[in-house]
């Protein structure tokens, strides 16, 4: 059943297809990351294999589409965001490959098939996380600029969002806190830069695609920041709750790992509260955008509702 922006007490009325926008999306953006990337045959073949087999395994695009929909909301067109939104989902890629190698979560299976070390080995694998991150400042490079914001704000923008400060610090600190008792401070702390960062970088990147004015840009900063910290909470309710093959990765990982995780700290029920909280003010700091947002809405909603 498409999720709709009226079922988690959206302002607007109006249905929204998101089943189809996802999907129509999702099509544009492997079109768009095939173009992108060296062919399979490119020499060094091994590593161009490597780094499409991950970026076409299945991934959601949940970060692209939130980019589009976020440059939608400004009203800007899909054509100017789609080079960021590639360029978000190889800095995304990436890091769920190097996550996934046996010195850092070790799994065998990731968007329901083997993990790309399983399959290239490891040396391969840490080659083609580092050639999707490198690949990303190359498209975003090659990207149009807009009056307000130059290359070096797109740059910088993706650079801060994946760096020592933000994701790296997030999985480092995720890391560090494996077996030992770990505060909602700190949980927060590890969320925010683990997987808020990117899901904030992927909105505020769609609204510098658009010429967004600075209003509008910390309206989407605000909105991207919560639905970051309530997807993680979601992540990990899901962990709990579904299966492997449902989730297409290991499921109940984290608490064989003795992760920290809302779930484990606060319980389930209070966890799903958080998240609705969370996903609640992401709602609110739509309202600069006077109803053009229904695209954000909708994803926000789903993201709340999503079993996979
Ligand atoms: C820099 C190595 C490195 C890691 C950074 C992103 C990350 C930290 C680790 C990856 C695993 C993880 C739990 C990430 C948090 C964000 C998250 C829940 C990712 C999964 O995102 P989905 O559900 O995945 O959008 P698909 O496969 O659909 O794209």
């Amino acid at each position: 059943m498409p999720a709709t922006a009226t079922s988690i007490g959206s302002r607007h009325p109006q249905s929204f297809d998101l089943e189809s926008y996802l999907g129509n999306h999702a099509r544009e953006i492997n079109r768009a990351l095939d173009h992108f990337l060296p062919r399979t045959a490119t020499r060094p073949s091994t590593i161009h294999k490597a780094m499409r087999y991950s970026l076409f395994a299945g991934g959601k695009r949940l970060r692209p589409a939130l980019c589009i929909a976020a440059a939608e909301a400004c009203r800007g067109v899909v054509q100017d965001a789609m080079p960021l939104a590639c360029a978000v989902e190889c800095i995304h890629t990436y890091s769920l490959i190097h996550d996934d190698l046996p010195a850092m979560d070790n799994d065998d299976y990731r968007r329901g098939k083997l993990t790309n070390h399983k399959v290239f080995g490891e040396g391969i694998a840490i080659l083609a996380g580092d050639a999707l991150l490198t690949q990303a400042f190359e498209i975003a490079a090659k990207c149009r600029a807009w009056s307000r914001y130059s290359h070096q704000d797109v740059l910088l923008e993706l650079a801060h969002a994946a760096g020592s400060l933000q994701l790296i610090a997030g999985q480092v600190a995720d890391l560090e806190s494996e077996g030992r008792r770990v505060s909602a401070n700190q949980l927060k702390y590890i969320h925010e830069r683990k997987t808020s960062a990117l899901l904030c970088c992927s909105v505020r990147l769609g609204g510098m695609s658009a010429n967004c004015s600075p209003a509008q840009l910390k309206a989407l900063t605000d909105f991207g920041y919560h639905v970051g910290l309530a997807f993680q909470i979601i992540d990990d309710i899901l962990d709990v709750t579904q299966t492997s093959e449902k989730l297409g990765k290991t499921a109940g990982k984290d608490a064989n790992a003795r992760k920290a995780t809302y779930p484990a700290i606060v319980g389930l029920e209070k966890s799903k509260q958080i998240a609705r909280r969370l996903t609640a003010r992401a709602f609110k700091a739509l309202n600069v955008f006077r109803g053009r947002a229904v695209a954000l809405e909708a994803l926000a909603a789903h993201l709340l509702q999503r079993d996979r």
